[in-house]
C-alpha cells in the first residue's frame, strides 16, 4: 500500500464511483416483487449510497420454491468459482468504493477483505476435489456487516463448493456490496436458481428463512444472541439434524509480559484493537500488562495511536473510519461515558464532527471479567497483573465463555505453552496481531459462545455442507 503506483491506480479505478448510486433487490431465480426501496446510507458521511428494495414475503417463498442443488460436475463448481474470484479481483474499483461508502471501510481493510473474499473462492473451489459427499440440499447464508464481502462470500462459496443451492441474506446495513458480489457470481456461471439474494432485516426476512422447512442447513455469522434465536427457530421447523455453521462474538485478550519487544507489542495491539474501527470479531479487547512494564508501556501505546488518522475511508490516508450506524456509535458511546464518569477514561483521540465516528479509546478495568458484554468499536480495556498471578489471568480469560482469538506478547517459551494449554480459545496469536483468519493457513473459529465450529478457511469446513452419506459406514447425520 506505499507504493505510490498501487495508490495511484486504486485512486483511479475507484473515482468513477464516488457518487455512484447503486441498487440492491432481490434477485430470485423466479419473479420478484420486493418492498417499497429504502435509502442505503453511508455511515461516514450520511449521504445515501444507493436505494435497496427489501424482500418481500412472496420473495421468500418464490426464492425458496425455486432453489435447486448446483448438479453440476464438482470440476466445473470449481472453475466457476476461480472465475468468480478473477471476476472479484478485476471490478475491485466498484467493489473498495462500495466498502469504503457503504461500510466505512477504509482503504487498506478493503484491500485485506477483497483478499479474503478472493481467497474463500479458490480455496473452497480446490477444496471442493476432496469432497466425496453430497450436497445437503439448500443452505441459508446469514452475514453480517462488518465483513460485508468477505465473510459474505466466504460462506456462499462454501455451501455452493458442496453443490448446494444458496439463499443468502446480507445484513441490512450492507445489501449493496452483497447485491455487486452476487451480480459477479451470476456472471462468472453461477445458475440463478443456486444462488438467489434476498435483502432484508434479521426480524423478518432471516427469521422466515431460517424457520422454513425447505431450508436444509443454516450458515451464520453475527451476534451469540442472534445464533440462540436461529437455532430455536430451526429446532421447531427444520428437519432433525439439519446443521447450523456459527461464527459468533468474542471477549478477546491479550497477555504482554516483561520480557516481550514493546514496540512489536505495540504496533500489535494498534492494529488488534482499532483496525477496522475495532468492529471485528477477532479484535482485542482486552489487553493485561505486566504491572511492572504497564506504566512505560501505555505511554508508548498513547502514542502509537497519536499515529492514527480517523476520518472518512473515501481518503486514501485514512486509518480508521467510522463505525456502521448510529445505533452502534450509540451503544459504545454510551459505554465510553459511563467509564468516563467512573474515572477510569485514560485515552481517547478525536473524531470529525460529522458521520458515526467514535474515536481510538482507551479504558482501565480490573480485567476481563469486568467486561460483561462485546463492545464492537475503537475501545481497548487495558489491565494489569502481576507474573504469580498468570493463573487467575487465564481463569478470567475463560470464565467469560467466549473463546474466539487470544494474543500473547512473550519471550520465555514455557510461558507460550502453559498458557495456551490453560485456554479454551480458537485462534491463538503469539507476537503478533491479533488478526482473523488467513484462509487456508489459518483457518478461523471459537469455542464455547463464539461459535459451532468448524473453523472457516480450513479442510474441516466444507464436509459439514453435505450430506452424510448412508452408504459409508458410519455416514450418520450431523447437527
Ligand atoms: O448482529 P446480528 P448486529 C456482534 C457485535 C455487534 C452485535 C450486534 O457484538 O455489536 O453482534 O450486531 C441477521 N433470524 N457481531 O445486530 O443481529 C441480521 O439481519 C435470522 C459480531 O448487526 O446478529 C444480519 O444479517 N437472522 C459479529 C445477521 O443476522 C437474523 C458480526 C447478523 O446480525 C435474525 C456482527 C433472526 N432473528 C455482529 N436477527 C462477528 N462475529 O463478526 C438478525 N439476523
Amino acid at each position: 500500500l506505499t507504493d505510490a503506483g498501487t495508490l495511484a491506480r486504486i485512486e483511479a479505478a475507484r473515482a468513477p464511483f464516488a457518487a455512484t448510486p447503486f441498487a440492491a433487490a432481490p434477485m430470485i431465480a423466479g419473479k420478484a416483487k420486493g418492498i417499497a426501496p429504502r435509502a442505503a446510507i453511508s455511515p461516514a458521511t450520511g449521504v445515501g449510497v444507493g436505494a435497496v428494495t427489501d424482500a418481500a414475503p412472496e420473495d421468500i417463498d418464490a426464492a425458496l420454491s425455486a432453489a435447486r442443488i448446483w448438479d453440476a460436475p464438482q470440476a466445473e463448481r470449481a472453475a466457476i468459482l476461480n472465475r468468480a474470484a478473477d471476476l472479484y479481483e478485476g471490478d475491485f474499483g466498484p467493489l473498495f468504493a462500495l466498502l469504503a461508502r457503504e461500510a466505512g471501510k477504509s482503504l487498506p481493510d478493503a484491500v485485506a477483505e477483497l483478499r479474503e473474499a478472493v481467497d474463500f473462492l479458490r480455496y473452497y473451489a480446490a477444496q471442493s476435489a476432496h469432497l466425496t459427499r453430497a450436497p445437503l440440499g439448500t443452505f441459508a447464508c446469514i452475514s453480517p456487516w462488518n465483513f460485508p464481502l468477505a465473510i459474505f462470500t466466504g460462506q456462499i462459496a462454501a455451501a455452493l463448493a458442496a453443490g448446494n443451492a444458496v439463499i443468502s441474506k446480507p445484513a441490512e446495513q450492507t445489501p449493496l456490496i452483497a447485491a455487486h458480489a452476487i451480480a459477479l457470481l451470476h456472471k462468472a456461471g453461477v445458475p440463478a436458481h443456486a444462488l438467489q439474494l434476498l435483502p432484508g432485516d434479521g426480524a423478518t426476512v432471516g427469521a422466515r428463512i431460517t424457520s422454513d422447512a425447505r431450508v436444509s442447513g443454516v450458515c451464520f455469522t453475527g451476534s451469540t444472541e442472534t445464533a440462540r434465536l436461529i437455532q430455536r427457530a430451526m429446532a421447531e421447523n427444520l428437519a432433525p439434524g439439519a446443521p447450523l455453521i456459527a461464527e459468533t462474538g468474542g471477549l478477546n485478550a491479550m497477555i504482554v509480559d516483561s520480557t516481550a519487544l514493546p514496540e512489536q507489542a505495540v504496533r500489535d495491539i494498534v492494529a488488534s484493537s482499532f483496525q477496522s474501527a475495532g468492529q471485528r470479531c477477532s479484535a482485542l479487547r482486552c489487553l493485561y500488562v505486566q504491572d511492572d512494564i504497564a506504566a512505560h508501556f501505555t505511554d508508548m501505546l498513547f502514542g502509537a495511536m497519536e499515529e492514527l488518522t480517523v476520518g472518512d475511508p473515501w481518503h486514501l490516508s485514512t486509518d480508521v473510519g467510522p463505525v456502521i450506524d448510529e445505533e452502534a456509535e450509540g451503544g459504545i458511546r454510551a459505554h465510553i461515558e459511563k467509564a468516563r464518569k467512573e474515572g477510569r477514561l485514560l485515552r481517547q483521540l478525536s473524531t470529525p464532527r460529522k458521520g458515526h465516528f467514535v474515536a481510538p479509546t482507551v479504558i482501565r478495568v480490573k480485567g476481563i471479567e469486568d467486561m460483561k458484554r462485546e463492545i464492537f468499536g475503537p475501545v481497548l480495556h487495558i489491565a494489569t497483573f502481576d507474573a504469580d498471578d498468570l493463573e487467575n489471568v487465564t481463569d478470567a480469560i475463560n470464565a467469560t465463555g467466549y473463546g474466539l482469538t487470544f494474543g500473547l506478547h512473550t519471550r520465555i517459551d514455557n510461558r507460550v505453552q502453559e498458557i495456551t494449554e490453560a485456554l479454551h480459545v480458537g485462534n491463538i496469536y503469539v507476537n503478533r496481531n491479533q488478526i482473523g483468519a488467513v484462509v487456508g493457513s489459518q483457518p478461523f473459529g471459537g469455542e464455547g459462545l463464539s461459535g459451532t465450529g468448524p473453523k472457516a478457511g480450513g479442510p474441516d469446513y466444507l464436509p459439514r455442507f453435505t450430506a452424510p452419506d448412508p452408504g459409508q459406514p458410519g455416514g450418520h447425520a450431523e447437527g
